[in-house]
């Protein structure tokens, strides 16, 4: 039929020849849009004779498919090289160093908190919490603190408010962790080893006293723990902790209401040109303090004394840490000073771990 051939070879061309998107496009109209040369032509065939039309409808009907699938492989063909085009322009080198963002350090009282947790888990503890807000049946009676001790008086202890009219027992600020093990023993009984560190609060403020500072304290109830055992386990945590190969521990009687025998522990240091040396030298450091739990706290935790006995601790963390890192001045660590923080302050990825650095 006449101009079919040349129609063909005409948009064949054209198509091969399109170097973008839009010119595609275009011959796309030209050719097959609604006004376009090949449906101008197939709308023609209403005006022929069925001879003619049976030449022409098949022909027609051909040369539309056959330019279609021209159009659509050109327009594959270009979008394979705009990708390819963008593949060569377009990199990004993987290996760059990440744009810089301001980073925090973890603060050296979590530092130390992760390091002693990591070596009591080693010797078998675990980690016990609970509130900062207690009764103070928790905090001071289950204790064996009696009610006129003097650690109970108003300028110690933080006391909650109370309306008037509230019949709540009174609460306190819990003034150590031991609350948590009194909780510790109610709910898992005995045996039972937990360390209980945290947050622990007292009237008091000057050169080497915060109103708030940290506290770790650990107990172990079993059928025959004894103090020999107590002396065993601070030692191996104080040559962990301060990562030396031996320690001296110097254990001197003293008083608490909840242990019986009580004894506070130095250990042996010596201090040259202002610099703190554990485990050898003739000075002595107190640390802790320590006993035999005693028989009225034991039931207060509802565990029989008379089958049970173990030992408890406490130690300041905020103290211990300043003794390992160096740090001169308690105050400073709760100021929230950017640049003390930067410079005391470790590294999140500086993860505590008996693999790395506190080995014996
Ligand atoms: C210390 C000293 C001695 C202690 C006692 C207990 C509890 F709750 F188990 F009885 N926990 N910690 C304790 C004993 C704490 O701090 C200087």
């Amino acid at each position: 039929m006449d101009g079919i051939t040349g129609l063909r070879e005409k948009y064949l061309r054209y198509i091969a020849a399109a170097g973008d998107m839009d010119t595609l496009e275009n011959l796309r109209l030209a050719a097959l849009g609604k006004k376009g040369e090949i449906s101008l032509k197939m709308r023609a065939l209403g005006q022929m004779s069925a001879a003619e039309r049976q030449v022409a409808g098949p022909a027609l009907n051909g040369l539309k498919s056959e330019i279609d699938a021209a159009l659509k492989a050109r327009r594959a063909a270009l979008e394979d090289a705009i990708l390819e085009q963008r593949l060569q322009a377009e990199w990004l080198d993987v290996t760059l160093p990440a744009r810089p963002r301001p980073s925090g350090t973890i603060h050296p009282v979590s530092q130390v908190m992760d390091e002693l947790t990591a070596i009591f888990a080693d010797m078998g503890f675990s980690v016990a919490e609970g509130p900062q807000i207690e009764s103070d049946w928790h905090n001071f009676d289950a204790l064996n603190i009696a009610p006129e001790h003097p650690a109970r008086q108003e300028h110690d202890t933080f006391f909650m408010h109370r309306a008037v009219d509230d019949n709540r027992p009174p609460h306190v600020l819990r003034t150590h962790t031991s609350p948590v093990q009194i909780r510790a023993m109610q709910s898992q009984g005995a045996p039972i080893r937990v360390i209980a560190p945290g947050r622990v609060y007292r009237m008091d403020m000057d050169q080497t006293h915060t109103p708030m500072f940290h506290q770790v304290e650990g107990l172990a109830i079993d059928r025959d723990i004894t103090m020999a055992q107590l002396k065993w386990t601070l030692e191996e945590f104080c040559r962990a902790f301060f990562e030396v190969d031996e320690v001296e521990l110097r254990f001197r009687a003293s008083h608490f209401p909840f242990t019986e025998p009580s004894a506070e522990v130095d250990i042996r240091c010596s201090w040259e040109g202002g610099q703190l040396k554990i485990g050898e030298g003739t000075d002595w450091l107190e640390i802790l303090g320590s006993g035999m739990v005693h028989p009225h706290v034991l039931r207060a935790g509802g565990i029989d004394p008379d089958r049970w006995q173990g030992f408890a601790f406490g130690m300041g963390i905020d103290r211990i840490a300043m003794l390992k890192y160096g740090i001169p001045d308690l105050r400073a660590f709760f100021e929230s000073d950017l640049r003390w923080l930067r410079h005391y302050g470790f590294a999140s990825l500086d993860q505590p771990s008996l693999a790395a650095g506190l080995s014996r």
